[in-house]
């Protein structure tokens, strides 16, 4: 068979193995992978590094206008080349309902957005206004689009839907094998804490993570899993920052349930002190939820080894330490007025591999699933996040031993600041494709505007997760079926 491309004398990484071998790929697939190859068009050495999946950056805000009409920084443009950078093949952003719109109006409007994407792309819906028109028109349609994702919010005035709310959207994503994703914070409990706090006059950054307690995902992580657990439906539960949010996720999945999650290198590098700089520089640090302490870490970490979580995400969400982003407000704005994210898409991947692989708490298989594999099965990318004959040639080569700095400029996006400034990492991706073209190559940019394509996405196969059937749905359903 002849190839376009071989890479060859690596060692290709899995989500299940590591071994020495070549890859063929043909057009946009990977045809062959064996312990030798000969031919191919173009051959890549890739002697001594690691051949893996193109990593899939499940959780980004890209082009994207906040509840109060604050405009990340990135767009699909220099969103994706940031991406790519940090090793992805493929992203999948938000595409944010604001109340008012619907999902049809949302959709056309990320369309156009993301026409410039250099990688492969989806969307997640947000929807913040489940009328009947968006569960019985807009959401049916956008999963026959394989839009086949969508986040709610229990928190933010703009955003919150209320249990009831949530109820109905877990039942529509249901019965059409479309995924709930929730950002799970109690509102009355941070409401109670903002008012408490400006009684006392404490407003600076540092009391932005006073301002949502620990309790408060805690609760809101809990509710949600018996939301849904109720309407039977998955869930997956994104950023999760606190040792008993993931506890109740460990506990649901030990029961059966449906639940998938996800944590974030913020909630294991940084902490609540970070938001303690000087003058304003806390700002950078604000984030929902917010950084925790170190302990928190240490068990996040147990987490992500044990199981409980099944992607790392980056939550890449861009606002400028300008008057576009986190200034919006003035220089001296008070937390509570204070663009809630951190950028983080090229680091993500890079980070996870120093702290992970190289410092000994992962394996370079498990970083292959929390980087790529994992999100593709549950996010329904089927031609992604694998290397196999048939598979997308989505790849990315790693070197295993160089040693960085973490600099803005190499984060590649519009941002005038990156939390993690400074870190030293060992290990880079050096040549990234995507569907067998290449888009970053030792340093340089080798992927085109628009060159990236929407993926449809499949529907999530819950086999393996039997549920916890709730006896009185159960008993209202044998009711029906005997009347
Ligand atoms: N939730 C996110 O997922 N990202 C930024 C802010 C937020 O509330
Ligand atoms: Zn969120
Ligand atoms: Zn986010």
């Amino acid at each position: 068979m002849e190839f376009d491309t071989v890479i060859h004398g690596g060692t290709i990484v899995t989500a299940s193995e590591q071994y020495r071998g070549d890859l063929g790929i043909s057009g946009e697939r990977i045809v062959a992978v064996a312990e030798r190859l000969d031919g191919g068009m173009r051959r890549i050495d890739a002697g001594g590094r690691l051949v893996m999946p193109g990593g899939i950056e499940a959780h980004a805000h890209i082009a994207q206008e906040s509840a109060s009409g604050i405009m990340t920084a990135d767009d699909y443009l220099s969103g994706s080349i940031s991406a790519a950078f940090g090793g992805n093949s493929s992203f999948i952003p938000f595409a944010a309902q604001h109340r008012g719109q619907t999902i049809d109006n949302v959709i056309a409007t990320y369309d156009a957005r993301a026409k410039t994407s250099i990688i492969d792309y989806s969307y997640h819906l947000i929807v913040s206004d489940p009328t009947e028109e968006t569960l019985n028109v807009g959401l049916p349609r956008a999963f026959a689009r394989g839009i086949t994702s969508l986040k709610v919010f229990t928190t933010y005035d703009l955003l919150n839907i209320g249990d009831a709310g949530m109820l109905d959207i877990l039942g529509v994503a249901r019965d059409h094998g479309a995924l709930t994703m929730v950002h799970a914070e109690n509102h009355a409990m941070i409401a109670w804490m903002n008012r408490e706090l400006a009684a006392r006059g404490m407003t600076a950054p540092k009391y932005h993570a006073i301002s949502r307690p620990e309790l408060a995902e805690e609760e809101a992580i809990n509710r949600a899993i018996l939301l849904a657990r109720l309407a039977n439906a998955p869930l997956f539960v994104v950023h999760v920052s606190t040792e008993a949010g993931a506890r109740h996720v460990q506990r649901a999945r030990a029961e059966g349930a449906p639940i998938f999650a996800e944590t974030c290198p913020q909630y294991l590098a940084l902490t609540r002190d970070d938001l303690d700089r000087p003058g304003m520089e806390g700002a950078k640090y604000i984030c929902s939820p917010p950084l925790r302490d170190a302990g928190t870490q240490d068990a996040l970490w147990r987490h992500v080894q044990t199981g409980t979580f099944d992607s790392v995400s980056s939550d890449h969400a861009p606002y400028r330490f300008d008057e576009t982003g986190k200034l919006m407000n003035g220089s001296n704005a008070p937390y509570s007025k204070i663009a809630n994210g951190l950028p983080g898409i090229a680091v993500r991947l890079p980070w996870l591999f120093s702290q992970g692989v190289i410092g000994g708490r992962i394996t370079p298989q498990q970083f292959v699933a929390f980087g790529a594999t994992n999100a593709a099965r549950i996010f329904g990318m089927t031609r992604k996040g694998r290397i196999a004959p048939g598979m997308d040639a989505d790849i990315a080569i790693w070197n295993p031993e160089t040693i960085r700095r973490v600099t803005l400029k190499d984060q590649h996006d519009k941002m005038d600041f990156t939390p993690f400034e400074g870190f030293e990492l060992t290990g880079e991706p050096e040549i990234v494709m995507t569907r067998g073209a290449l888009i970053v190559e030792h340093g340089k940019l080798r992927g085109k505007n628009g060159q990236g394509r929407f993926v449809a996405r499949g529907r999530l196969d819950v086999t393996g997760h039997p549920g916890v059937p709730v006896k009185e749905v159960a008993l209202m359903k044998t009711d029906e079926a005997n009347s």
